[in-house]
């Protein structure tokens, strides 16, 4: 009987001291919002503790809660929506969260909407896109390498450790891109990711760090090896007074795995599975677009955990589809960024990606997304493309696709020597797509080796690859580095540190002194084509027409109002004379190279016949 009673009383004292405590605001989500914005209420997750019977109160003019909290039952979490009126002046406010055993506070910011003028742009085909991973483009600021503090997780030797590469280091570099001819910049994720070696995800079987970004532990935070959201904002404001554009790579998939929601979601569906029972991705993609798929893989592959451990994110519920809908807003709108790179866009449901492009365009018409749908086939690529509605009855508004099926080919033919008429086979299959000019092209990413390191791969070949991803159709995206031939063979070695971008380089590539003569040569290759393009309206714009096709000789035209420009290229390893009809693109005269490597053609009889050295690539203009 006592014992009972003892029991009794320990478990009354241990609900007494949980009902006891005074409330506690760890964050709310979003931090800041601004005033005439298209989402009005805001939507506002406070995360905290003691939350239970709370109530939610804001201070200051202009502001005024409009629903009733909603509140779990641990007492972590309080959804509300909060009203900003059009007049409310910018500036801080108060959150306050009270309940009878006291009060907490959360700062909450106003802001003035950006002028529109040379932000929120999008990309087209006019862009030459050049992708950068932020921790190993340059280091700007020493001070932010080691921000966690012997937490042994920043060490240049370490291929999967912080290299010290950041956003300032963007911008002190931001002259090399504009003498390149970079338009608009590709930045990989630059969200804050766990602050300790990763003891879940194992590289070569240790532990690794979310160097890379795509682990997000806090969606509103700006990674702190990389700077802070002011350093973010000044980075886009110097990018757009040198005319180039600011793309985000974002993740809405998943969450890293030391997010704080993992052991405590705001609601019970907040995630697909837990931590301790969820699916584990198959990677049936085939399943995605299959309108008999089998039901149960397709599921495990929309929602299944990555790897076994990246929490995946739960879109149909309208909490989480709400968070991560104005959770792009905010990054957008705070910032005046132009578009966005979205992450393994296929695992997530198309009916998500509807409201959420729709609630993009809302806010930022001229805007621009393209996904990630790693595929080399363009039957099952072309299906995520957005702008028509498809078996599924849904139209997912996406704009651009990495265009995967043709970097294959490209790296078949350029690298590795194999035909190069598989890239005009490729582009046969265009009419799957809903608009395959706005598909962004490239030979090289951060997910491949380097186009160096496939077997057989030459700087030849890599010219003739630059050449055809600059002036076939599309959106061209460069992968840094990839203009100084850099190596290596596989994901870690793939992102290797730019040379001179770090302290206590030996030389540096971003000056044309410090660059190798093969070096010098690729840069200035690549340089002149990208010049081309931008001097050429039709190598951007004009329609792509199909001039000659061989095993080894490929050659096309770009062909618009202000007339047409002709590629010829020869893979093959001997020298090529060959002759084709070019009366379709109504050429005339005498057309000069301006790669300098063919002699002036004659159109003669609507025919041109044009000799090439091996391995080589001239464009004609009259
Ligand atoms: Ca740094
Ligand atoms: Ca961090
Ligand atoms: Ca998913």
């Amino acid at each position: 009987m006592t014992r009972i009673i003892c029991t009794i009383s320990v478990h009354l004292w241990l609900s007494f001291t949980v009902f006891a405590q005074a409330p506690e605001i760890f964050k709310v989500d979003p931090p800041s919002w601004w005033t005439r914005s298209s989402v009005n209420p805001v939507r506002l997750l406070i995360r905290g503790r003691n939350f239970q019977r709370a109530r939610v109160q804001v201070e200051g003019a202009g502001l005024r809660l409009t629903s009733t909290p909603k509140i779990n039952g641990r007492g972590t979490y309080i959804f509300v929506d909060l009203f900003i009126a059009p007049n409310a002046q910018s500036g801080y406010r108060v959150i306050s969260v009270t309940t009878p055993r006291g009060s907490a506070r959360a700062p909450f910011q106003v802001l003035g909407p950006l002028n529109r003028a040379g932000r929120f742009q999008g990309f087209s085909p006019a862009d030459v896109m050049y992708l950068i991973m932020i921790d190993r483009f340059a280091d700007g600021d020493q001070l932010n390498n080691d921000p966690t503090q012997s937490r042994g997780i920043y060490d240049r030797r370490n291929k999967f450790y912080y290299h010290g590469g950041d956003l300032q280091g963007v911008i002190n570099h931001l002259p090399y891109l504009t003498e390149l001819g970079v338009t608009a910049i590709w930045l990989t994720p630059w969200y804050d990711n766990y602050d300790r070696l990763n003891e879940i995800e194992l590289k070569e079987d240790k532990p690794s760090t979310g160097f890379h970004g795509y682990n997000p532990q806090d969606f509103y935070v700006v990674e702190e090896h990389f700077g802070t959201h002011e350093k973010l904002r000044e980075l886009v404001e110097t990018a757009h007074r040198s005319g180039i554009k600011i793309i985000q790579d974002q993740v809405m998939n998943h969450t890293g795995p030391y997010h704080p929601w993992v052991d405590d979601p705001p609601t019970p569906t907040w995630f697909n599975g837990t931590k301790s029972k969820h699916l584990k991705n198959v990677f049936q993609t085939w399943a995605l677009h299959d309108p008999r798929a089998v039901e149960s893989l397709k599921r495990e592959t929309m929602e299944g955990w990555f790897l076994d451990f990246l929490p995946d994110l739960n879109q149909h519920d309208p909490e989480v589809s709400r968070y991560l809908i104005q959770n792009t807003l905010w990054w957008i709108g705070t910032t005046g960024l132009d578009g966005i790179r979205m992450d393994t866009w296929q695992y997530v449901p198309n009916s998500f990606w509807r409201d959420w492009n729709s609630a993009l365009k809302r806010e930022f018409p001229n805007f621009r997304v393209v996904g990630e749908v790693k595929d080399g086939d363009v039957v099952h690529t072309s299906f995520f493309q957005g702008g028509k509605v498809r078996f599924d009855g849904v139209d997912s508004g996406l704009d651009s696709l990495l265009d995967f099926p043709l970097f294959y080919p490209i790296r078949h033919a350029f690298a590795e020597g194999k035909p190069v008429d598989e890239i005009p086979k490729t582009l046969a299959k265009d009419y799957l797509y809903n608009n395959p000019e706005i598909l962004v092209t490239l030979l090289g990413g951060h997910d491949d080796g380097r186009f160096m390191s496939e077997k057989g791969a030459t700087i030849d070949g890599l010219k003739l690859a630059n050449a055809l991803v600059l002036t076939t159709r599309g959106v061209p995206q460069l992968y840094y580095g990839d203009e100084l031939g850099m190596q290596g063979e596989d994901e870690p070695t793939t992102r290797a540190d730019f040379p001179g971008g770090f302290p206590g380089d030996k030389r540096n590539a971003f000056t044309s002194a410090g660059r190798t003569k093969h070096e010098q040569e690729l840069f200035e290759y690549i340089k002149r084509l990208i010049t081309l393009r931008r001097e050429h309206e039709v190598l951007r714009t004009g329609e792509l027409v199909n001039l000659y096709v061989s095993e080894q000789q490929y050659a096309y035209a770009r062909k618009g109002r202000s007339g047409a420009v002709v590629i010829v290229i020869n893979n093959d390893n001997d020298a090529a004379s060959i002759e084709f009809d070019v009366s379709r693109v109504a050429l005339r005269g005498v057309l000069k190279d301006q790669l300098g490597v063919s002699r002036p053609v004659q159109i003669n009889n609507g025919k041109m016949r044009v000799s090439l050295p091996k391995r080589s690539a001239a464009i004609f203009a009259g």
